[in-house]
């Protein structure tokens, strides 16, 4: 049992702490929510912990050397319009990550706030219902880990991502839902997983246009359309219906599982 849990620790503990120790400076300009977050690390662990303990698995890691020489960018590869192209050429320094819904403590975080946080790096397989696999390495700030800090209410059941990209023309205009806007939804204990990332870079660069940027998902226990790219809102709530189609997501309300385990 000890070396079952001080293994598991081992898989779960990889937290860059690199941002864990803050100059007096850097302390100054920290948020309350980024604090929030630093101090949500211990409860974190000990949630992944209980939730390894309880049967959910690890999906498997490689080693730099499996790195796929082509990943391909697959579905929205730009989600272009006015407000999108605004934020590329800005370099995505107005860009906000929502965190709202059932939460104690709504977020709004820049990709700057977010470079700071304890980081995850993993090298996992992406899996494309469509046939295809490539393996990359994405490095992000644990889900989890914001969760925590943004206090999810007790009732709550689901995470939801609004994306920038709309597949059935006009762009999404500032994360509103609309007909053809990308979403995503996942349960609450697979959002808690230690590797389901807010990533914001792939093979050790800027995450690229093409693969979600600034931000997107990675779920890496589940096929690859849950891992939604240009991520600009995070919604907790206990129910799915009432949003677009219902289903939970945008191939979901089109006919795919809603739950896409691998
Ligand atoms: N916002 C958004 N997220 C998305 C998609 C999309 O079209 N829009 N496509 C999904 C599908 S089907 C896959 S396989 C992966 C592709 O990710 P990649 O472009 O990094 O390969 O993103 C998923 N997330
Ligand atoms: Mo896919």
């Amino acid at each position: 049992m000890t070396s079952f849990l001080s293994r598991r620790a081992a898989l779960i503990g990889s937290l860059s702490g690199a941002g864990l120790l803050l100059s007096g400076c850097d302390r100054l300009t920290q948020s309350q929510n980024v604090q929030r977050i630093f101090r949500s690390v211990e409860d974190w662990t000990r949630m992944n912990q209980r939730l390894l303990l309880a049967g959910n698995r690890m999906a498997r890691e490689f080693k730099p050397s499996d790195i796929s020489k082509e990943f391909k960018a697959n579905g929205t590869l730009n989600p272009g319009g006015d407000d999108y192209m605004r934020h590329v050429d800005e370099g995505f320094v107005n860009w906000r990550l929502k965190i709202d819904g059932m939460v104690a403590n709504p977020m709004a975080l820049s990709l700057a706030e977010i470079r700071k946080l304890p980081s995850r790096t993993q090298i996992t397989r992406h899996d494309c219902v469509e046939g295809w696999s490539a393996i990359g390495q994405w490095t992000g700030v644990p889900l989890g880990l914001v969760l925590k800090a943004a206090g999810v209410a007790a009732g709550a059941k689901y995470v939801v991502f609004y994306c920038a990209d709309n597949l059935e023309g006009e762009p999404a205009k500032g994360g509103e839902q609309s007909p053809g806007q990308y979403y995503e939804s996942i349960a609450l204990v697979d959002a808690f997983h230690p590797q389901t990332l807010i990533a914001y870079a792939m093979n050790g660069q800027t995450l690229p246009v093409a693969h979600g940027a600034p931000l997107r998902i990675r779920i890496e226990r589940q096929l690859g359309y849950k891992s939604a790219k240009y991520v600009q809102r995070i919604h907790i709530t206990d129910r799915l219906s009432g949003i677009a189609g219902g289903r939970g997501g945008y191939w979901e309300d089109r006919g795919y599982e809603w739950y896409a385990g691998i």
